[in-house]
This record gives C-alpha cells, sequence and structure tokens, in this order.
C-alpha cells in the first residue's frame, strides 16, 4: 500500500516518471553487458512475431488473434484471420502460429500467417490411438483431426483480405502437437515451412507426406522447379529436405544464405542442422536424444548416411525461435539468438563460420517463444504463457549506471 501512495503521489507530480516505472525496467547481466528488460505488452500465449520497416510489430497469439504493436500500444484483434484450431490446454500446440512479412511488402501489403485447422470432416470414431515412445506425454483423449496450414493475405488497416491458403500439411492427423511452422523467406524469394511430423515418427521420411519436412514453395503456393523432388510421381514436389522432428526455430544465414533450423529432440538431442535440399536428416531412425518412455534411439553417429546435426544439446535447450543478429544496438553482431522454451533462456551462439565458438544462455526467468530485431536494434522477446508479454532488451548505455 505505501508504495502504491508513493506511485500515486509521484504521478501528480511527474507523470512521464510513472509511465517510465509502469514499464516494469528490470536489469539483465550478460557477458557483454547489463542490459535493460522493458516489459511493453500483454499477451495470450504469443507465438510469432515479424516486424515491418516502418516499426510497427506484427504478433500472433495461440488462440486466434493477429495483433499490430505500434505506438506503444497493442491494436484489436486484426479481422478476417483464418479460423484455426485451438483448445487452452497445457500441451496445445496449435492455434495461430507464426507470421512473416513479403520480402515486397511495400508494393503488395502481403503477409503469410501459419495455422493448424480442423479437417472440415470430423468423425466421433477417431481416437487417438497413442504411441507409447511419448510415456507420460500421450493424451488418449485427443480426437480432432486437424493440420498445418498456411495462408498469404493483405494486410489492410486492421483487416485482412484477399486471403488465400497457399500450403497445407497433408494428411491431417489426430494430435495436438508438431506442427512446427515456422515461415522464413530464402534469398531467392522462395517460402520455408518448417512441417512438424505430428508426433507420427515414421511419415518424416516418407517422401508421399509432408510431415517432418523442411518444405518450400513459391509466393503463390506452387512447386519451385528446382526442388530435390519436384516433377517425380513418387515424392511430393514441396520436399526441401526430410528426416525432421519438430522444428521451431529457423533463420536463413544473411552471409551464406543458408538455412538454419533448429529441432526439438525426444528426451535430450536438441539440433542446429543447415539444411541441404533433399538431405535425410535421420528421424526418427536417429537421434541423440531418447524416447520420453526412456527406450533409446541410435545416435546420429551410428548412421552416417544421415545428415548429422551441426550441433546437438542435452540439456535441451527447446529452441523456438531464431535471428541472426544485425548487431546495430548490442554488441552481438553475427551471433545467432535463439529462444528457448524449457530453457527459459535466450541461448546467444557466437559463430566461427558454420561452427559454434561460444554458447551463452541468458537465463530470462521465461519460456520465450520468439525473437525478432527491432529496426532499430533492440532485441524483442515474446513469452509463451497464458500471461504472455512482449519484452524489449537494449543496452544499459554508461550514463544509465
Ligand atoms: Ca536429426
Amino acid at each position: 500500500m505505501a508504495s502504491y501512495i508513493r506511485a500515486a503521489a509521484l504521478a501528480a507530480v511527474l507523470p512521464t516518471l510513472l509511465v517510465a516505472q509502469t514499464r516494469q525496467t528490470d536489469v539483465l547481466s550478460t557477458k557483454s553487458g547489463p542490459l535493460h528488460v522493458e516489459r511493453l505488452a500483454a499477451l495470450e500465449f504469443p507465438w510469432g512475431m515479424a516486424v515491418l520497416s516502418d516499426g510497427r510489430l506484427l504478433i500472433t497469439e495461440k488462440p486466434g488473434r493477429l495483433r499490430i504493436f505500434a505506438n506503444g500500444r497493442l491494436s484489436p484483434p486484426v479481422e478476417n484471420v483464418p479460423a484455426v484450431s485451438y483448445r487452452e490446454r497445457p500441451s496445445e500446440q496449435g492455434g495461430l502460429l507464426d507470421v512473416a512479412i513479403d520480402p515486397d511488402f511495400a508494393r503488395n501489403g502481403r503477409i503469410y500467417l501459419s495455422y493448424s485447422e480442423a479437417a472440415p470432416q470430423q468423425s466421433p470414431e477417431q481416437r487417438e490411438t497413442g504411441d507409447p515412445r511419448f510415456g507420460g506425454y500421450l493424451d488418449l483423449t485427443d480426437n480432432r483431426l486437424a493440420g498445418g496450414a498456411v495462408a498469404r493475405a493483405v494486410i489492410d488497416g486492421n483487416r485482412l483480405r484477399d486471403v488465400q491458403v497457399i500450403w497445407r500439411q497433408e494428411p491431417k492427423t489426430i494430435g495436438r502437437g508438431h506442427f512446427a511452422h515456422r515461415l522464413v523467406f530464402g534469398r531467392d524469394g522462395t517460402r520455408f515451412i518448417t512441417s512438424g511430423e505430428r508426433m507420427r515418427f515414421d511419415p518424416a521420411r516418407s517422401l508421399t507426406s509432408n510431415l517432418g519436412k523442411v518444405v518450400r514453395i513459391n509466393a503463390d503456393g506452387s512447386i519451385p522447379k528446382d526442388n530435390p523432388f519436384a516433377g517425380r510421381r513418387d515424392a511430393r514436389g514441396d520436399i526441401w529436405s526430410l528426416g525432421h522432428r519438430n522444428m521451431l526455430a529457423a533463420a536463413v544465414h544473411p552471409a551464406t544464405g543458408d538455412l538454419w533450423v533448429w529441432e526439438m529432440g525426444p528426451l535430450g538431442g536438441d539440433e542446429l542442422n543447415i539444411i541441404k535440399p533433399g538431405r535425410n536428416y535421420g528421424w526418427p531412425v536417429v537421434s541423440n536424444g531418447d524416447n520420453y518412455d526412456k527406450s533409446p534411439i541410435p545416435d546420429h553417429r551410428t548412421r552416417t548416411e544421415f545428415e548429422a546435426p551441426i550441433h546437438s544439446w542435452t540439456p535441451v535447450i527447446s529452441p523456438s525461435g531464431a535471428l541472426f543478429s544485425r548487431g546495430s544496438l548490442l554488441p552481438w553482431r553475427g551471433d545467432a539468438v535463439v529462444g528457448g522454451l524449457s530453457s527459459k533462456a535466450i541461448i546467444r551462439l557466437t559463430l566461427d563460420g558454420a561452427r559454434i565458438a561460444n554458447e551463452e544462455r541468458i537465463d530470462m526467468q521465461r519460456r520465450i517463444r520468439d525473437v525478432a530485431e527491432a529496426p532499430d536494434g533492440a532485441l524483442l522477446l515474446i513469452t509463451d504463457d497464458k500471461k504472455g508479454e512482449l519484452l524489449r532488451l537494449t543496452p544499459v548505455s554508461d550514463e544509465d549506471r
């Protein structure tokens, strides 16, 4: 009560100071110096972020809302967003997921959204049969047939128009997990989608399903002619690479143009892979982790025909969103910055080419769902929680100390 009275008294005299106080600025210590942590907005299970060149920020909330954060305020939900499949429960991984801005946004005003959708035909008889390898993570009450989708649309004020679905996960399956669904643009303008294996294991190695794949499509959903399986009758043309599990973080390296993808392992064995077209990254045959029921999986080194990760993590980081820092404000130029869910951290990777030279886990005490850099170089974070937050990290200047 005393602090409330003090704040109220201050408000009468110094309204601007009170604004700064209510933004709850904290200081975080890192190896590269202290950072201010400001809380900019409250959000319910935010999932993806994309920054427009004018500084506006698009943010998705998993229950099915898209918001625009501008001038310190969050917009009402953007209208005409596709309907998503979402039920609030601890294990729900579906909903409205990533958002990305067209490289030619200034001309076409277009954005891309990934999300989970229910199948149009649902049957009351369908039931999750489950796989014992999931141990305690099995949810046998689950019976909804769903799959991921990607739509593009033009953003017009606070409304979407010309919404077109350009890609779908096939087949749809029962299950609440492993949609993956990060959206990243290649330097040639093609679109990469990380498509999780929906907790089904074997589809990841099948060329006739697009589950457990990195997918590459053109802006309109058509298949690029130089995709590795384009034009083949026995394979899907949208597949770029296979043998993946649940890849929630991806970014294109600014110098090489290579696609870097971070993948959740099961019990242990989170991976960083640099993606080569047409290659198999091993899931579910090999992993540097074990199944949730403790049954072992052969390590990557036992099967050299599969691409081995550049790096794997045990204990895990639970990678959730990644970027390569421009370093225009934080002294992190060229570093990979990865958000961590179960690790409740930001993982800063200092690189030597394609090798991790140094790793810093910066404890955030919150599940970090995605990372982005603002036009001024500030690091933006969203946290995975019903009472989620948009946070901004900036260096503490000498004047502040
Ligand atoms: Ca692998």
